[in-house]
């Protein structure tokens, strides 16, 4: 089962459920935020009242226009949670290796601020490299939908764009390297009745397309993610409150080989099954 924010021509933000093509609009029997209903206790009974209720419209789902399924949530980021980005952050970094091996074995995880939601791209969306900086890559990652109780009520798709230049120079340097304008991409659904044993075996692919040809290609688990769930959510809920929920990315196990920087006009697809597929284009900010 799966929710998406979706909007059709000259129509305001709506809340749809999407079963296979169709696009159930919630807005019918009064859910217009997709805020509020990750606050039911008994969402998935509702929403499978919501499915066989008369009254609501269907729509094709590819006759809509997806939008970030995000409204008023910080947007969080999990570093350093599979064995692949340690390894490949220490490589690129000249004094700050330690910092990585150590926060891989430390209980404390490594947790970053990513996005505001309104600097969010949705789906089909264009995702910023920076002017500044030379070695851009995308980071695929499992994103956790949180509500404001800390309980897990979903999953959707996250792109945590990097500047890995910037990063390795000085991880003081992080905020930059992390946090710019659309470096933040999500969608296209929030896929709500798993648990975490069903989430850890879906595969991640990462595929970059450049002039029609594929650039890079490569594929990891959610299962290699070296945390659970649970704890992510604790420690970022740990004297913090997030009244309106929030949105966790879990990290990446796939780093594109040093000599592969993203470049304007590719296209980024991340896949992760169980939700679907986020695709954008680059674009120089
Ligand atoms: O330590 C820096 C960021 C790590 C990260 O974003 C990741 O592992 O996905
Ligand atoms: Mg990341």
């Amino acid at each position: 089962m799966k929710l998406c924010r979706f909007r059709t021509a000259n129509s305001r933000a709506r809340v749809g459920l999407v079963i296979e093509q169709t696009v159930h609009d919630l807005s019918a029997e009064g859910v217009d935020r997709l805020t509020a209903l990750l606050e039911f206790e008994g969402l998935i009974p509702q929403l499978q009242n919501f499915a066989s209720a008369p009254g609501v419209p269907r729509l094709d789902l590819a006759e809509v226009e997806l939008l970030a399924p995000v409204e008023h949530q910080e947007i969080w980021a999990v570093g350093v949670t599979y064995l692949r980005s340690k390894k490949a952050r220490m490589e690129e970094s000249d004094f700050s290796a330690t910092a990585y091996d150590k926060v891989y074995d430390a209980p404390r995880p490594e947790l970053f601020f990513k996005a505001l939601p309104e600097k969010v791209v949705g789906p089909g969306g264009t995702v910023g490299i920076r002017q500044d900086a030379a070695w851009n890559v995308p980071e695929p990652e499992l994103a956790l939908v949180v509500n404001s109780r800390g309980v897990l009520m979903g999953y959707t798709i996250g792109n945590d764009m990097s500047s890995r230049d910037i990063e390795g120079e000085n991880l003081l340097y992080l905020p930059q390297a992390k946090i710019y304008d659309r470096s933040c991409a999500l969608g296209p659904f929030v896929r709500v009745n798993a648990t975490e044993a069903e989430a850890r075996t879906w595969p991640i692919g990462l595929s970059i397309s450049r002039a029609g040809a594929v650039a890079f290609r490569g594929e990891t688990s959610v299962g290699q993610i070296k945390r659970t769930f649970t704890e992510l959510i604790d420690f970022l809920f740990r004297s913090q409150t997030f009244p309106h929920g929030a949105i966790l990315l879990t990290g990446t196990g796939i780093v594109p080989p040093d000599g592969f920087t993203l470049a304007e006009e590719d296209r980024i697809e991340i896949s992760i099954a169980g939700i679907g597929t986020l695709s954008n284009l680059v674009q120089r900010v």
